[in-house]
């Protein structure tokens, strides 16, 4: 070691001066701040080389000493300056690193936002809730149907107009997508015997494409089978489920109509909510068109041939029935002017529906 044979004060000095420049060159080719710090331990640790060069001082003439004293805090100042230096470049290093990835470590986090329900959900859940609320259970079925089910069941026979290929979807074996819920009544019926309080929510498929047709609808139909269930039990249950599901100020129109499967028929209007259904109010409004009246859907009194299909007794027990499209109740309750809107998914229209 060039310290070893210091005899001299400026040996020492010499010793001190060369000990950074030598440090300086060891370090600049470690990596790791694990490394780095060894190397100065080297030096300046306790059995390091500027120590073993201090403990030389005894043998040199005292008057020098001040001047080795003076150089070795040189030393010592110069290597820990060179070790800040290094570890700080070695942080840049890392920093710049990181930063050149394709993931910018930087970003702040993208959060996540609980999604909403469809408004076709909502309008469903809801419709549940109320009909629940008044003793009827909630009723699913298969989508993929007989056609004496969806048809025959429910006296609509094979020269109905509803069982052309252009009003129905058959697919192979035999089987229909099913064109309303009716169906799941029907099954609910062979299933047991009465009384029955049931709705019956689900998709169905009619062939139809236009404006305001799609080839797949959500519907809710109901059913209620007992001894002496009476067109007034009809009405109030339908009155007492447009007042929940409009408000309370809403009444009901029973419109003399035809369905197969129900004597006597009628399609519901509800009063508009909108315009309470009163002039003047009424000749302007934009829901109902100046009418008073919203069209949400039909009904009747279940047909004796239904009972004789499914096997109950059409001298023991009557019953009402009705249905309605739940597209039509969302447009109406949340005044939606394009049925498309529902089947698009544009979040801008989804997140106008806020769950909670
Ligand atoms: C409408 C008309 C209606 C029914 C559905 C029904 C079901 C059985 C027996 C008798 Cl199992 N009827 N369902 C009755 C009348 C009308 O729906 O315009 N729906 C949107």
């Amino acid at each position: 070691m060039a310290s070893e044979g210091a005899g001299t004060g400026q040996d020492l000095v010499r010793s001190f001066e060369s000990l950074s420049a030598e440090f300086a060159a060891e370090i600049s080719g470690l990596h790791s701040e694990s490394e780095i710090r060894l190397a100065q331990s080297r030096y300046l640790g306790k059995k390091g080389r500027a120590t073993e060069l201090m403990k030389l001082l005894g043998r040199i003439p005292s008057a020098d000493r001040p001047a080795v004293g003076a150089a070795a805090n040189r030393a010592r100042e110069a290597i820990e300056g060179l070790v800040e230096g290094r570890l700080a470049s070695l942080a840049e290093a890392v920093l710049t690193a990181d930063l050149s990835r394709s993931v910018d470590v930087t970003l702040p986090g993208r959060g996540r936002r609980a999604g909403t329900l469809h408004p076709l959900t909502r309008v469903r859940m809801e419709i549940e809730q109320i009909f629940h609320a008044m003793g009827f259970e909630v009723r699913t079925g298969p989508l993929i149907e007989t056609e004496w089910n969806n048809f025959d069941a429910l006296n609509t026979p094979a020269d109905h107009p509803a069982r052309d290929m252009q009003d129905t979807f058959f697919v192979e074996g035999g089987r229909i997508l099913r064109s309303h819920t009716s169906p799941v009544q029907v099954r609910t019926m062979l299933a047991g015997p009465p009384p029955v309080k049931i709705i019956a929510p689900g998709n169905v498929f009619r062939r139809d494409d236009d404006a305001t047709h799609t080839p797949m609808f959500p519907q809710c139909e109901g059913l209620h089978v007992d001894k002496n269930v009476s067109f007034e039990d009809l009405k109030a249950t339908l009155i007492v489920f447009v007042q929940r599901f409009f408000g309370h100020h809403t009444d009901i129109r029973l419109r003399p109509s035809f369905f197969p499967f129900t004597e006597p028929s009628a399609e519901v209007d509800a009063s508009c909510f909108l315009c309470q259904g009163k002039p003047p109010a009424r000749s302007t409004c934009r829901l109902c068109k100046g009418t008073g009246w919203l069209e949400i859907g039909g009904s009747g009194m279940v047909h004796p041939n239904v009972f004789k299909a499914v096997g109950y007794d059409k001298y023991d027990v009557t019953g009402f029935a009705f249905g309605m499209g739940l597209s039509r109740m969302a447009m109406l309750k949340y005044g939606v002017t394009d049925l498309r809107l529902f089947y698009e998914n544009d979040l801008r229209f989804l997140q106008q529906f806020p769950t909670g």
